[in-house]
């Protein structure tokens, strides 16, 4: 059922701690955690505990959750330093985007300068 965890999803298992990650921070509805092949000094995940495999399929079934995510990250920036230098916020949605692991998540960067049009 759409929202329950999925026992295939690697980010739903970070969720129930069954796979371990560096959490960063936690809410009633999300967690942020150090992404394992980092893009640049911050780059952290975030993720809402229920399941849905993308932004998109997020906000249409829970859009406050989309709000949490997003006031979260900046929380993060703030924790990390970097929320005066500036920081960029992504949701890669869909494979041809570049969309790896099919469980909603925000990446938030910073840390260094970042390129725009990204790659
Ligand atoms: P995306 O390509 O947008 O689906 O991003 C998926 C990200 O997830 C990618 O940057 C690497 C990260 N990732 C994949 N497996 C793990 C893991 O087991 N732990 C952590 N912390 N990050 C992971």
């Amino acid at each position: 059922m759409a929202g329950e965890p999925q026992a295939d999803c690697l980010f739903c298992k970070i969720v129930a701690g069954e796979v371990p990650a560096t959490i960063v921070r936690e809410t009633e509805t999300t967690v942020a955690f150090r992404d394992i092949n980092p893009q640049a000094p911050t780059h952290v995940l975030i993720i809402p505990k229920v399941h849905h495999p993308d932004a998109a399929a997020l906000a249409a079934a829970e859009p406050q959750v989309v709000a949490d995510i997003m006031r979260e990250a900046r929380e993060v920036a703030a924790g990390d330093g970097v929320e005066d230098t500036g920081y960029r916020v992504v949701f890669n949605t869909g494979s041809g985007a570049g969309q790896t692991v099919f469980h909603a998540h925000l990446h938030v960067l910073g840390g260094r300068g970042l390129q725009w049009p990204p790659g």
